[in-house]
């Protein structure tokens, strides 16, 4: 008997339970489907052919076959449990274009080890016919990673791919055109809930109400090294193409937010009642309806800007309305109309070294007043960006043209800054540049053969 006790003590660590069939049943006859996996996680009982899972810690859901499984219903986790796929091509849950009552996947309320991770998989064709949501839902009493993740396709009333009131990580994954009768096309953060994105990707998600990839009410968000393009706040109401907050906080760095549209204002973002910290970060080319193409900062909130880039937005790049915005090592340039609007109040503060680059447009109405703000003449503009495009890292960045004013005109000093947005380590050269992008303009001294000749 004393033999038989590792044994046991192995077997209650760490249950991992093996998917071998891609029907989705519960049915005594012989295999285990992920339903009845995640039966056996939730209540730790043998299922079908899937072995019972740990009462104690999390268990471990994995395939031995690949392919898309067409759900029927949701999939309610109550216990800790790691979904683990073999790809994303490879490991397909399907809502199979059916109107699920609830979402495809419910984490709501966990027993024991709180932890539910999502990982080398997609989630497509959810579409949830009641309530908020699309394809997945997470309470606060769960803690959701999604790594390796897509979703996309997902439809629901809000948070097409997702809604949470819990925490959520999400790394190396992808939403991809989730839509949404309501806010958030890709994502709906509330009542506390706080996620964390890094190295993802939010492309051609929309709402018809605010937040065309993200929305975020009475809540946080933290985003590193993700990108947020071609998002839509599609009705005439809609605030925030790419991230609309209320009554929330969200810092971003390294990070790029473009071509994002809304059908009101605040083209890439939209701040109400909200703090927003950006750093080496890129707005670029984002469009609204009424002027706030990339920023519209309003009621009561507070911007804060440094070693970014603010660039062809329209119309206008920033507007503040009873709200303070505060700028250091900024570029704003080339924004259609203008680089910035003031109203009710609104104050922007400059802690030095901005650039704003003129364009045929205005370059005086971001109020920087700093000995070391530079502001473009007209006359003597130099076009001080390049194309948004890939200049190496994972975001896109505007790449500094050579003889720009930015260049080596930095302060360096905020936040401790050490890389640009593309990891590239700051400074190169004698001194930080302005913006998100770090110039490296290597002195080529030819071999001495062709200097003689
Ligand atoms: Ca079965
Ligand atoms: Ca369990
Ligand atoms: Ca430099």
């Amino acid at each position: 008997m004393v033999g038989l006790r590792p044994f046991a003590a192995t077997a209650a660590a760490q249950a991992i339970i093996t998917v071998d069939s891609l029907a989705d049943e519960m049915v005594d006859d012989g295999n285990c489907t992920l339903r009845e996996a995640v039966e056996a996680a939730n209540t730790n009982t043998a299922v079908d052919d899937c072995r019972p899972g740990s009462p104690i810690f999390q268990d471990t859901i994995t395939f031995r076959i690949d392919g898309t499984i067409l759900l029927q219903d949701a999939l309610v986790i109550t216990q800790g449990v790691e979904i683990q796929g073999n790809g994303q091509n490879n490991t397909i849950l399907d809502g199979a274009e059916t109107a699920i009552s609830g979402r495809l996947i419910s984490a709501s309320w966990i027993e024991g080890n709180p932890n539910v991770d999502l990982t080398h998989l997609t989630i497509q064709n959810a579409h949830s016919s009641s309530g908020p949501g699309g394809a997945i839902s997470s309470s606060a009493v769960v803690s959701l990673t999604l790594d390796y993740v897509t979703l996309r396709q997902n439809s629901g009333g809000n948070g097409g791919g997702l809604t949470t009131t819990g925490n959520v990580t999400i790394r190396h994954s992808q939403f991809l055109s989730n839509t949404v009768t309501g806010s958030g096309g890709a994502l709906y953060v509330t009542t506390n809930g706080a996620v964390t994105i890094e190295q993802s990707v939010f492309q051609n998600n929309s709402s018809q109400g605010s937040g065309g990839a993200l929305y975020v009410h009475e809540g946080t968000a933290t985003i590193a090294h993700s990108t947020f393009s071609h998002n839509r706040g599609e009705s005439n109401l809609s605030t925030g193409g790419a991230l609309n907050l209320l009554s929330s906080a969200v810092t971003i760095t390294h990070s790029a937010i473009f071509n994002n549209y809304s059908g009101s204002s605040g083209g890439g973002l939209r701040l109400a009642d909200s703090q927003a910290t950006i750093s080496n970060s890129t707005i670029s080319g984002n469009n609204s309806a009424a002027p706030g193409g990339g920023l519209k900062v309003e009621i009561n909130s507070a911007l804060e800007v440094r070693n970014s880039t603010i660039a062809a937005n329209a119309p206008v790049g920033v507007v503040l309305a009873e709200s303070t915005a505060v700028f250091q090592d900024v570029i704003i340039g080339e924004n259609e109309g203008q680089n910035c609007l003031t109203l009710l109040d609104g104050i922007i503060q400059s802690l030095g070294h901005n650039l704003v680059d003129f364009n045929g447009y205005d370059f005086y109405s971001c109020q920087l007043d700093q000995p070391t703000d530079i502001a473009t003449e007209e006359g003597l503009f130099i076009r001080t960006l390049g194309p948004l495009q890939d200049n190496g890292g994972p975001t896109l960045t505007h790449a500094l043209m050579p003889g720009s004013t930015a260049v080596d005109a930095g302060s360096c000093s905020s936040l401790h800054v050490t890389d640009d947005q593309r990891g590239i380590t700051r400074p190169q050269g004698a001194a930080c540049d302005i913006g998100a992008y770090e110039g490296s303009f290597v002195t080529i001294y030819l071999p001495l053969i062709n200097r003689d000749q």
